[in-house]
């Protein structure tokens, strides 16, 4: 049996209607929008077998104990790096939310199911942009003649980054310390959406990732807001490719006591080529699509090396769906049924991450 903390959100939603798993969520994000009057590009029904905050200790635990799950799919995070950086409340209220369920997820396996394989969604962004090649978690170490094998230093750029990887700390302390087993899956940003599933598409400047951003700005006539320079490089995958990296991740159950580290992200561009991609596809669909470089309201590097390893997901048999800008016009078509709904109030950034 599957378990799917998290349903509700952008990936529970498609990953639920794809494999029919049990799905439970808070309804956090639903209603942490709402008190921010975000809404979505179109509403969808909530979607969960039934409501539980999994950042209490005790809901979590009686649901593992009442399943035991052969696994358990960790989606149920806030995911807005914007958010996290609005001020003191919000990035504590972050850090406070996604710490807890992590915690009462690791201590509710160990107490009740300590068999179940722990999948958990993490970010690429927690290694921030190294000068050297990503690897996978893990990385071979040398000093001074002595070798050890590492976890390879992490240097997030935001509160929300920051608690990926302190959740990072505390399920490879779970494997360590109680010989769990966990798969914890850094991921890129996620574009796109699958129609049948129904799922929240967000494009405002908190909870929509860049490149969907880009195609609801394109069809609002509004310019593609590129922030900076534009040379910020990222990891990238198609939504199908995240459900069948969860799919995959299930499959290859990892060893008692093992902490295995999966990069997931089928591909990588600066936000520069992203933004010439929507900017082709605008025009194909008669979009007078215009590219602006605006001041950037984050602190990264604009200019960088990148490189990740990846190995893991080709090597178990992932079948990726790079993006073309055939891929984005398709995209585009369904979006753009719901063009009359788009508020362009929220298409520039409002928070900053030095005031
Ligand atoms: N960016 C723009 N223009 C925009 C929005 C963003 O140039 O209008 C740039 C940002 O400066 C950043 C990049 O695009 O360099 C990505 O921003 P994003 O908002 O798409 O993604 P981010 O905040 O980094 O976080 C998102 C998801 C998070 C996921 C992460 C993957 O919200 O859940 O883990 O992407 S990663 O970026 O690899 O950390």
């Amino acid at each position: 049996m599957i378990l799917i903390l998290g349903s509700d959100g952008y990936i529970g939603t498609h990953y639920t209607h794809k494999t029919g798993f049990i799905g439970v969520d808070s309804l956090y994000k639903r209603t942490l929008m709402s008190a921010l009057n975000i809404k979505p590009l179109f509403s969808v029904e909530a979607n969960l077998t039934k409501k539980v905050d999994i950042s209490k200790y005790g809901q979590i635990a009686s649901l593992i104990a009442k399943y035991k799950p052969d696994a358990v799919v960790h989606l149920a995070e806030n995911p807005s790096a914007p958010y996290s950086m609005r001020g003191h409340l919000e990035g504590a209220e972050v850090i406070d939310n996604n710490l807890h369920s992590t915690l009462s997820l690791i201590y509710a396996v160990r107490d009740y199911s300590p068999e179940t394989h722990i999948i958990k969604l993490g970010t690429m962004g927690q290694y921030g942009c190294p000068n050297v090649k990503i690897p996978e978690g893990w990385f071979d170490c040398q000093i001074e003649g002595r070798t050890d094998r590492l976890l390879f230093p992490r240097t997030p750029h935001s509160i929300y980054h920051l608690s990926k990887a302190f959740d990072s700390d505390a399920l490879a302390f779970a494997c360590r310390v109680w010989g769990l087993k966990v798969t914890d899956l850094q991921q890129g940003f996620v574009h796109s959406l699958i129609p049948e599933a129904h799922a929240r598409f967000s494009y405002d400047a908190e909870f929509g990732t860049v490149l969907n951003r880009f195609m609801i700005q394109a069809i609002a006539g509004h310019p593609l807001t590129v922030y900076g320079k534009g040379g910020q490089t990222r990891g990238v995958l198609h939504i199908q490719d995240t459900l069948q990296c969860l799919d995959l991740a299930i499959e290859n159950t990892p060893k008692a006591g093992e902490y295995r580290v999966i990069n997931q992200l089928t591909e990588w561009k600066s936000i520069n080529d992203f933004a010439d991609l929507v900017k082709k596809a605008g025009h194909l669909m008669g979009f007078d699509t215009v590219i602006d470089h605006i001041d950037n309201p984050r602190v990264e590097k604009e200019e960088h090396f990148y490189e990740v390893d990846h190995q893991t997901l080709k090597d178990y048999g992932l079948k990726p769906h790079l993006l073309t800008v055939d891929m984005i016009c398709e995209t585009m078509e369904y979006l753009a049924q719901f063009r009359e709904n788009i508020n362009t109030d929220y298409i520039l950034p409002q928070v900053r991450w030095r005031c």
